[in-house]
């Protein structure tokens, strides 16, 4: 098959970071289908280590037992409901998938895991045995070096030799098997660690033309650029620019704004933050408050990159689970519990994410900006925009929209003909005048045009 196909144009994706099959359906079919976002990113659905002693870390999902789907998240059957509710609302199931390795040393180095298979690291009886596992058994130490990079431990995890036909074939039948229960595409985790040829081979074995984006931190003597022929990659320089540049308050900064020079637009995953930068090198989260919203809802409304929005769970513990019961089954999310953040449901951030989609086509148009910390721009005929990290800001802006009544999208929705938030008139010259509080968001789109 032809190598990975990227979502349309304006397309969001939502990170719903651990949450359960069950929650994820119910959140497709009440909230992200009818709010316009394309896709979610799920957390690994293979079965992994269980780290009781440790009270049941997140990270144990990326530590493999097997490649049944059998995860603290649920079992096969959930998995394959979600799959088919998300995308009855819609939604495209994107999977996280662990391809460069299996367990590591540490609390547990024997089984069973979440769905009860025995396993011993550089054993996992059926799929792998000791001859699977790449000769390097050292920790990576020299970052410098491309091939220590790939082909030796990342955090002492049992290295997987994804070069062998009989590697890359399990893996080839783990993924099309997603594909077969309706997975749309894959988030590659470690894809660094990963020689780009043995993922282009993986990813152009698999079923369809699933959407392919690979986790590349640029760190080393490694470029995201050298995975560009397989899907997108991760633009971790666009987030930093963003999150820091926002987090300053310096918002003009923000013009013309392009992530790494390495990457395209059409080849680059964005984020505000992930769940690894959010506790390891955190810039801006949830934790941030307003700030946060006004970063996700200027990656929104610019159009670079294929735009992933965090949604998390509170935390303090970096180390720590989502709620769980006491077998280690991650307990039922929901925005009304405040364990679960649910930013994607913030107004601003929900708002703005049919505005790029009604966007889509359209280039930055009419940007204007105070030197520092006010920006506002326009894409074409179709959207406004205004970002404020400054004093309550209150003045005209020139646009491109076309004469008459909108809702502000940052603060509500249209709802029987009538604005749930602000309401604004563009006149005939398509200028606005307008009132943008402090920390804040404005939001207009054709289509909330009343
Ligand atoms: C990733 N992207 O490339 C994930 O986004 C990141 O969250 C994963 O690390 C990493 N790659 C490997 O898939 C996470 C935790 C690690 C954890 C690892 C395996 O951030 O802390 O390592 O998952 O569970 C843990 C211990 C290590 C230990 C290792 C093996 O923290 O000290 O060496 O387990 O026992
Ligand atoms: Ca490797």
């Amino acid at each position: 098959s032809s190598p990975s196909t990227a979502p349309t144009e304006g397309a969001v994706m939502a990170h719903m970071f651990q949450w359960p099959w069950d929650s994820v359906a119910r959140e497709c079919t009440d909230f992200l289908g009818p709010n316009g976002y394309d896709g979610v990113q799920v957390s690994p659905p293979q079965e992994h280590v269980v780290l009781q002693g440790e009270g049941f870390p997140w990270w144990q999902d990326y530590q493999p037992v097997s490649y049944q789907l059998d995860s603290r998240r649920g079992d096969r059957s959930d998995f394959s409901e979600m799959v088919a509710t998300c995308n009855e609302a819609g939604v495209d199931i994107y999977v996280d998938a662990v391809l460069n390795h299996m367990t590591g040393s540490g609390s547990v180095e024997s089984g069973p895991g979440s769905a009860g298979s025995e396993f011993e690291k550089y054993s996992y009886p059926g799929i792998y045995e000791n001859s699977d596992f790449s000769e390097c058994r050292a920790d990576i130490s020299n970052w410098d070096d491309p091939d220590e990079i790939r082909n030796c431990e990342l955090l002492s995890l049992a290295d997987l030799r994804t070069g062998e036909e009989g590697v890359r074939s399990t893996l080839t039948g783990y993924l099309n098997d997603l594909i077969d229960l309706g997975v749309a595409g894959f988030r590659i985790d470690a894809a660094k660690h990963v020689p780009p040829q043995d993922l282009e081979a993986i990813v152009s074995r698999l079923d369809g033309d699933p959407y392919v984006f690979q986790e590349v931190i640029e760190d080393s003597a490694i470029s995201p650029a050298e995975y560009t022929g397989t899907g997108e990659a991760t633009d971790f320089a666009y987030s930093e620019e963003l999150s820091g540049t926002v987090r300053d308050g310096s918002l003009a900064q923000l013009k013309g704004i392009n992530g790494t020079e390495a990457l395209n637009s059409d080849q680059a995953t964005v984020f505000v933050d992930n769940h690894d930068t959010q506790r390891n090198d955190p810039t801006l989260t949830y934790k941030d408050g307003d700030p946060y919203n006004v970063a996700t809802a200027f990656m929104l409304a610019h159009p670079y990159g294929t735009p992933k929005v965090m949604s998390s769970f509170d935390f303090e513990d970096p180390e720590s689970g989502p709620p769980a019961a006491s077998n280690g089954m991650t307990s039922p999310a929901n925005c009304e519990d405040e364990d679960w953040v649910c930013e994607h449901r913030q107004q601003p951030v929900a708002g703005m994410v049919e505005f790029r989609s009604v966007a889509a086509g359209s280039g930055v148009t009419d940007w204007w900006d105070n030197g520092n910390d006010q920006v506002a721009f326009g894409r074409g005929e179709n959207g406004f925009a205004v970002f404020n990290r400054g004093a309550d800001l209150s003045r005209t802006f020139q646009t491109s929209l076309p004469e008459g009544t909108y809702c502000d999208v940052a603060s509500g929705s249209v709802v029987d003909g009538r604005c749930t938030g602000e309401t604004y008139e563009i006149d005939t010259g398509g200028v606005l005048s307008a009132s943008v509080a402090s920390d804040s968001v404005l939001g207009l789109h054709v289509g909330t045009r009343l």
